[in-house]
């Protein structure tokens, strides 16, 4: 199992300060005190999202604060509360206190929304201090700090979409192209040993999990080359992409050996939705690669890891798979 983890910091906001003011008016000379309480400060909250599947934009941020209250005013006016800070979380995400390794919150729910670390209490304006004694008090209450907490947040992590191709097509070279993974390349068959996963930005607030894992030939099934054992780590995800070397003679029938091969691991992963995508577009020519593309349906991606041609397109429709998958 692969854990994304990011730890982060977050800071609810102060309270706002109480006010001393002293009700003045026309003809009336001595107002008794009206300077109002300070505002509440702002909760850090948060809320499991489905639509999220990794902590990937975490990462980039790790300072999280919330408003301030607003100080009181005269007239007995509470100052405004500061606003929330939400932090949208996937669904899956356990948040744990840095300091005392305990866990605060399981966001095993969607949409659900829970206070991570609570504003602070606006102090009291000097109307609150009145009494039989001290009919003018003086003194107001400072708004008090909010909830400051280091949190650790972990998610386990399931992938979305798997590379499925021979030995040294390319695969790794896609996963190490599109994430911050940084699996084994060579030239040379079985590279990869293991499955490795990393998480691919497809745009803003949207990433996807993508796994590598190791080649497949015609017997992997029977035990030939690294068997096909490996293969149950992509038997949950949404979204098999076949990857081809360019210089394949023959793409159609690179792609059916692969297909049998699945089909024997397990039939279901052959109705699984596909991309098909041909690699090392780079080592041929232009008009080459004109030529070649003629031949396959339009829908196939050319791509090169190495020269990063035509990897828009290729996230573009992971993206579209998957929000027809997710929809
Ligand atoms: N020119 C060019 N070379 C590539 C491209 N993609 C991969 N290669 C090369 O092809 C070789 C194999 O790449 P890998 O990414 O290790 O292939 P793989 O499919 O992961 O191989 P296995 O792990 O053995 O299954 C390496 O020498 C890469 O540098 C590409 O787009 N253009
Ligand atoms: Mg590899």
């Amino acid at each position: 199992m692969f854990l994304d983890y990011v730890e982060i910091e977050v800071e609810a906001g102060c309270g706002g300060h109480g006010c001393v003011s002293f009700h003045t008016e026309k003809f009336v000379p001595k107002g008794g005190p009206d300077g109002g309480d300070g505002g509440r400060g702002g909760d850090i909250r948060v809320i499991g999202d489905h639509h999220l599947t990794t902590l990937l934009d975490y990462r980039y941020k790790r300072k999280y604060r919330a408003r301030a209250g607003q100080p009181g005013s005269g007239g007995l006016k509470t100052g405004k509360s500061g606003e929330h800070t939400v932090l949208r979380l996937p669904v899956g995400t356990i948040i744990r206190d840095r300091d005392t390794d305990q866990i605060i919150i399981d966001l095993d729910e969607p949409n659900s929304e829970f206070v991570l670390a609570r504003g602070g209490k606006g102090g009291h304006g000097n109307a609150y201090y009145k009494s039989p004694t001290n009919q003018a008090p003086r003194k107001a209450q400072d708004g008090r700090q909010g909830d400051k907490l280091r949190l650790a947040l972990e998610l386990k992590l399931l992938a979305d979409v798997g590379l499925v191709g021979l030995p040294n097509a390319g695969k790794s070279t896609i996963l190490a192209a599109l994430s911050a993974a940084r699996p084994n390349i060579a030239d040379y068959p079985f590279t990869t040993l293991r499955p490795k996963l990393g998480i691919v930005k497809l745009r803003e607030f949207k990433s996807c999990v993508m796994a590598d894992i190791p080649g497949l030939i015609e017997g992997s099934a029977e035990g030939k080359g690294l068997g096909h054992q490996f293969l149950r780590h992509i038997q949950r995800t949404g979204l098999l992409i076949y990857v081809v070397d360019i210089n394949e003679l023959d793409i159609s029938e690179t792609v059916k050996t692969l297909q049998e091969e699945l089909g024997k691991f397990d039939p279901a992963l052959l109705k699984r939705p596909s991309l098909i995508t041909i690699t090392k577009s780079d080592t041929i020519s232009e008009s080459d690669l004109k030529e070649v593309s003629k031949h396959y349906p339009d829908d196939y991606i050319f791509i090169s890891a190495v020269a990063g041609q035509g990897t828009k397109t290729f996230l573009q429709r992971i993206e579209q798979e998957l929000d027809r998958q997710r929809s």
